[in-house]
Formats: structure tokens, sequence, C-alpha cells
């Protein structure tokens, strides 16, 4: 049988690197995209040893860029069996009265309108070949709030209802819909959230055991391996240390 296609956003690190690893050894024909051209280049030369993979360098931010990308593929990758829109971040933690107009427009523009982009892209395709899957990686913070986290809930909760609004619409075509909501996972998220501050970085998983970038991985493997007739919905991935955004136990 054919190897898939898997296209992977935001897989020049964390959960995403890790789930173009995984897939990647197991078999899967990886398209990996992401804005830093070093990093991509580097995972295709570990992962062209074991599989195809064609790298894409794009701001899923720019809509002309993601439409002038999906429509100069070449022709043996135009067939993308599974999408996952996992780029996305968390940028700045603070009250609604205080944060950066600049880091609400980062994601809003990122982890909605970007993963929306990308989809309007490759979804046609989908459609017209009546088979397909899409993986939307959410959030624990798309299922609830914490304080100053008010716009980053905000957007991964637009992906919870985004996700569940493709999912009827995508029905009649036999496309499937999953979301992945993990819990604390130790990537560059913090890093990235607080600009580049380590200490604060670190704090986030002081005195707690996170989860991996490879366990998110090996649970979207595991979403997209079932049966045919099988969909994961949804799913929330939390660390044995986290019950809640604002539980979490430490030593
Ligand atoms: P990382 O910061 O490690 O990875 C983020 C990825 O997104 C990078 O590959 C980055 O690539 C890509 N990205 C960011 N901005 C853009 C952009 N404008 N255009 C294209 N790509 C972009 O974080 P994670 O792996 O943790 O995050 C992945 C997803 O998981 C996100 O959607 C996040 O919200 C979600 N998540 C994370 C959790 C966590 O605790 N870590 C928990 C729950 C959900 P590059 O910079 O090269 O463009
Ligand atoms: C990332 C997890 O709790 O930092 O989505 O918002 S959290």
């Amino acid at each position: 049988m054919e190897n898939k296609t898997v296209l992977i956003t935001g897989a020049t690190s964390g959960i995403g690197l890790a789930t173009a690893r995984l897939l990647g050894s197991n078999g899967f024909n990886i398209i990996a995209c992401g804005r830093r051209k070093e990093r991509l280049d580097e995972l295709k030369n570990i992962l062209e040893k074991d599989t195809r993979i064609l790298t894409l360098e794009f701001d899923v931010r720019n809509k002309n860029a993601v439409n002038k990308v999906f429509n100069s593929l070449p022709e043996e990758w135009k067939k993308i069996d599974v999408l996952i829109n996992n780029a996305g971040n968390a940028h700045g933690l603070d009250t609604i009265d205080q944060a950066s107009l600049e880091d609400w427009d980062l994601m809003i523009d990122i982890n909605v309108k970007g993963l929306l982009y990308v989809s309007r892209a490759v979804i046609p395709g989908m459609v017209s070949r009546k088979s397909g899957h899409i993986i939307n990686i959410g959030s624990l913070a798309g299922k609830e709030t914490y304080a100053k986290g008010n716009v980053y809930c905000g957007t991964k909760h637009a992906v919870d209802a985004i996700s569940s609004g493709m999912r009827k619409d995508l029905l009649e075509h036999g496309i499937k819909v999953s979301q992945v909501c993990p819990g604390l996972v130790n990537t560059e998220f913090s890093e990235v959230r607080f600009k580049g501050d380590e200490k604060k970085a670190e704090n986030v998983y002081k005195g707690m055991e996170p989860l991996y970038a490879e366990d998110i991985a090996e649970i979207i493997e595991f979403v997209i391996t079932r049966p045919k007739h099988v969909n994961i919905a949804d799913s929330l991935i939390l660390p044995l240390d986290q019950a809640s955004s604002t539980e979490v136990k430490r030593s």
C-alpha cells in the first residue's frame, strides 16, 4: 500500500518536530513546515535516510505566502493525506488591562488565522478525493481559562470551536477531524511565551514532571493509525502532576 503523506506545521521544534521524526521513521512521507530554514534542513538530513521528506519554509500568518506555497507544490506532493495544524505559541502572560497588543495580534494571527489559511489551502484537495484527516493541536487552554492567559486561551478555544465546525462541514466528504489537547509540555513554548527569559520558562515546569514532545507525537500517531471507521474526535492529555491549568502538584 502507498505510504501516507503527512503535512506538519511547526515542525522545527517541540511537538511538531517530535511528530515529524516519529512519523518519518515509521514510513510516512513528511512535509515539514516552519520559518527556521536551518532547522528544516537539519530535519531533512535526518529523515531522508528513512523516508521521503519535503520542507516548506513559510510564515503561517502570511496569506499570500501560504497560497503561493500550496499552489506550487511539486506534483508528487500534492496529495496530502493528513494535515497536522500544530504551529502556534503563546506570546506573553499578562492581565487583560496590561497585555501588549502586538502579543495579541501574534497569537490570533498564528494560532487562529494561520491554522485557517493552511487548512483552506489543503482541505479542497481532501474534499475532491473524499478522504483525508485533519489534526488540530488545541490545548487544555482551549477547555478552560487561567489568569493572564486571556487571549492565548481565547485562541485555543477558537481552535476547539473550529475543529468541531470543521468536523460538521467535512462529514459528508469522509474526512476525519481530530483535536489533540495537551496540558504542560516541555518544549520551546515557555521560552517563546517569556521572550527568551530562560528563568521564567524553567519555572513553569519547576518541581513537577511535564509531558515531553515525544508523548504527544505518540498520541498523534495513534490518532492517525486508527481503522478507517474510527475518528478520535478529541483528546486531553495531561501530565500525572497536572489536574487543571491551575492545579499542578510540585515538590
Ligand atoms: P514550540 O515553540 O516548541 O514550537 C512551535 C512551532 O510553531 C515551531 O516549530 C515554530 O516554527 C512554529 N511557528 C510559530 N510561529 C509560526 C509562524 N508564524 N509561522 C509558521 N510556524 C510558526 O512549541 P510547542 O511544540 O509546545 O507548540 C506546538 C503547539 O502545541 C502549539 O499550537 C501550542 O499552542 C500547542 N500546545 C503546547 C503546549 C505546551 O505546553 N508546550 C500545551 C498545549 C498545546 P518556526 O519558529 O520555525 O516558524
Ligand atoms: C499550553 C499549555 O497551560 O501553558 O497550551 O496554556 S498552558
